[in-house]
């Protein structure tokens, strides 16, 4: 189906990928958004952290770090360090508990509990925020700033960790004036990346699926990728952005991986261990044929006892060696992958199975609902892969155990840079949901091209599934109650990272994997907002030449990158005109007459897929009013929408007041303008920004800039030659 990720851009026309590794990791990591400038303003400061536990020590060396480097001073004070690790520079040693801390503190990071808070917390900074008295739970956190005190309050080890990468954030700001008292919860619970990284390397997809980023940071050719160091540094970067689940193999779950659940459980125990004390639990893609390919049974039928017994007993084994484990992750019946079907089994006989062997371990099974025929006919127009995760999924709401997580691809076919939201969050209130967002840019030019994904999620993450003024997808996830009981859920991404010296390949590439934590954390932030703070971290004002240049150049080049992408690739919402090896570049009819399902049905008339209930695939009636009746109809559907849901002739004329031909040789137009202009604005940079990471990007724009011409030229020929339509403004079209 595909080559491997070490060919994809030689096959593509483009230049080689070096950053994929052969030798296992790059030994400089870039710093990413924790450079050690902005540490600057707490390094400099008197801090005292109090309170004890793993994730506390974590706060406390991190503090120690700060201070070595820029000349502060840290106390740690009640309960005092729980490892008895020896002070080190710029740490005095712990004070028994209730001894004051010396001299006064600019700085208190404390654990409320069963010990007093220290003296040097100001009376007054401990009260609760004005109207929000409730627990601050596992994770949040509470800052305010009074008599010239900054002070971080937590109820539990995390939410102080939080509360440190908040003030990281806050710079300067966080130790000016008076700051009212304000409590910070994570809107969702679980922020999860999922890592489609193979332990051994797969001979088709390589050592990481859909990897862009040189090879895996937790594997190498077969077993661990041995740089304990660079995964210490990965969990402390998630940690800043608010990540806390991480699943460590790929959801195509082979031979080697689905021995991570058995004999090779050390590997995962010790991914474990590292990851721990950044407040990262580690999740595991298995196998639905477990039972029978490592248990030796002869069925791995959900309802079997024997299969239950071997998943109750190998999940105990599990938390035995790993108590904190996460879950499973599983991808079933789907694209090969074993699944409850094989027994006449549906899926939430199958994840139920697991739920009930995770349950009394705190565990949760994230099971896809990524599901569909990827053998079909394309010749047969009256199947539609856009149905499938509902017809699969919707009659079985309210069947899923509590411990669930039905994980939902955000667009019904396979993140593509423009679909509608997926119907199976409408269509299944009475279970417990994830959206799943790609930050790998599979679909969005694969790392090579600059694409900021924030405000496509964004747009996701606003969509209302029941119309104005229902619900978001946002609140859905955050547990906001609707008609029936509250039930929140998760947001998980597939990962963009490798060994790769600046982690993603491209260096603009880390801020998509920095917006997704930040997402996930709080749903409702401006992807503007986010890329700001991205920018005050990775390029902090002191290290760089033109502090306003370097602003003003990366929301230039990123902030409508996404919608660049857009305009230069598969017009209005028809999606999969990709080169079907590797998915980079254009293949305008790469996926038309194959059994993948995903076809635009370009003719000499008209092209796009007619999905309305009149005279299509009924696609449309899977999604309640008012998007029922929008999408129904090609006078209502969104522009960006309508050949996702509609075969229109080439002269329909859009709300924008062209046609879809014209609109076609338009945007594809300005998209190679608007990438031109991308990598002019970033050459304006050299000199400005760090030499290696200048470099990169420059050299990305480039083949971005390539790759953009290729798919014009290609997309406007063939639509010129299929309609015999001339572009109105006379371009030239080959
Ligand atoms: C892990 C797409 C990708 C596959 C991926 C699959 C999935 O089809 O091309 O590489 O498999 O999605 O999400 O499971």
């Amino acid at each position: 189906m595909s080559l491997p990720v070490t060919a994809q851009h030689a096959a593509a026309g483009g230049p080689a990928d070096e950053t994929a590794s052969t030798t296992g990791a790059d030994p400089t990591p870039h710093a990413a958004w924790l450079p050690p400038e902005v540490f600057r303003p707490l390094g400099t400061r008197r801090v005292l952290v109090h309170g004890a536990g793993l994730l506390v020590d974590t706060v406390f060396a991190e503090v120690v770090r700060a201070c070595a480097g820029h000349g502060g001073r840290v106390d740690r004070s009640a309960a005092g360090p729980s490892s008895a690790a020896a002070p080190e520079h710029g740490a005095a040693p712990p004070r028994p508990e209730g001894e004051p801390a010396a001299g006064p503190v600019d700085l208190v990071l404390a654990l409320r509990g069963p010990h007093p808070l220290p003296p040097a917390v100001p009376p007054g900074a401990a009260a609760a925020p004005a109207g929000d008295d409730g627990p601050l739970g596992d994770e949040g956190f509470l800052s305010t700033r009074v008599d010239g005190v900054t002070v971080v309050l937590a109820d539990a080890p995390a939410g102080l960790l939080y509360g440190l990468f908040h003030l990281v954030r806050l710079g300067e700001a966080a130790f000016t004036g008076d700051r009212p008292a304000r409590a910070h919860r994570p809107a969702l619970r679980r922020r999860m990346l999922d890592h489609w990284d193979n332990v051994a390397v797969h001979p088709d997809m390589g050592q990481v699926e859909r990897g862009y980023a040189g090879g895996s940071i937790f594997w190498h050719d077969g077993g661990p990728n041995g740089d304990r160091d660079r995964l210490r540094a990965y969990g402390r970067l998630l940690a800043a952005t608010g990540v806390n689940a991480i699943s460590v193999n790929n959801v195509n779950v082979h031979a080697t991986e689905a021995r991570l659940l058995t004999d090779r459980l050390d590997d995962v125990a010790d991914l474990a261990d590292l990851l721990r004390p950044y407040g990262i639990r580690v999740h595991l893609s298995v196998t639905f044929a477990a039972p029978v390919v490592l248990g030796g049974l002869p069925t791995a039928d959900p309802l079997d006892d024997r299969v239950r017994d071997w998943w109750d007993e190998t999940t105990r084994r599990v938390y035995a060696r790993i108590p904190d484990f996460g879950g499973y992750l599983v991808k079933a019946d789907s694209e090969g992958q074993p699944g409850p079907a094989t027994y006449g089994r549906d899926h939430a006989d199958g994840a139920n199975l697991l739920a009930g062997a995770l349950a009394r371990h705190g565990g949760v099974v994230h099971w896809r609902a990524f599901v569909y025929d990827h053998r079909r006919d394309w010749r047969d127009r009256s199947i539609d892969r856009a149905r499938a995760a509902y017809d699969h999924f919707a009659p079985l709401d309210g069947r899923f155990a509590d411990n669930v997580v039905l994980q939902v691809k955000y667009g019904p076919v396979d993140f593509q840079p423009r679909e509608p939201v997926s119907p199976v969050i409408a269509a299944m209130p009475a279970t417990r949901l994830a959206v799943e967002l790609q930050v790998t840019q599979e679909y969005t030019g694969q790392q090579w091209h600059a694409c900021y994904l924030a405000p496509l999620w964004s747009e996701v993450l606003d969509f209302r599934p029941w119309g104005p003024p229902e619900r978001t997808v946002a609140d859905v996830l955050a547990g906001v109650p609707g008609p029936e009981p509250r039930r929140d859920g998760d947001l998980v991404a597939v990962a963009n990272v490798g060994d790769d010296r600046f982690w993603c390949g491209h260096p603009l590439a880390q801020a998509n994997l920095y917006a997704f934590g930040r997402l996930a954390w709080d749903p409702y932030l401006d992807p503007a907002a986010v890329l700001d703070e991205w920018i005050d971290l990775t390029f902090p004002a002191p290290t760089v030449g033109d502090p306003a240049l370097v602003r003003e150049t990366l929301h230039a080049v990123l902030d409508d990158s996404w919608r660049t992408y857009e305009r230069y690739t598969a017009p209005l919402g028809v999606g999969f005109m990709v080169d079907p090896d590797g998915h980079y570049g254009p293949g305008v009819d790469g996926y038309e007459y194959s059994r993948w399902g995903t076809y635009h049905y370009a003719d000499r008339d008209g092209v796009g897929v007619d999905r309305t209930r009149a005279t299509g695939t009924g696609f449309t009636g899977q999604y309640p009013p008012p998007w029922s009746q929008v999408y129904e109809s090609p006078e209502r559907c969104p522009d960006e929408l309508l050949l996702f849901f509609h075969h229109v002739p080439y002269g329909h004329v859009l709300h924008s007041g062209v046609t879809v031909i014209q609109h076609i040789y338009d945007t594809h137009f300005a998209g190679v303008e608007q990438v031109g202009a991308m990598r002019d604005r970033w050459g304006r940079l050299a000199g400005v920004v760090d030499q290696g990471v200048h470099d990169r990007v420059a050299e990305r724009l480039d083949e971005q800039l390539r790759c953009a011409i290729e798919w014009r030229d290609q997309i406007n020929t063939y639509f010129f030659r299929k309609s015999g339509v001339p572009d109105a403004r006379g371009r030239r079209i080959y």
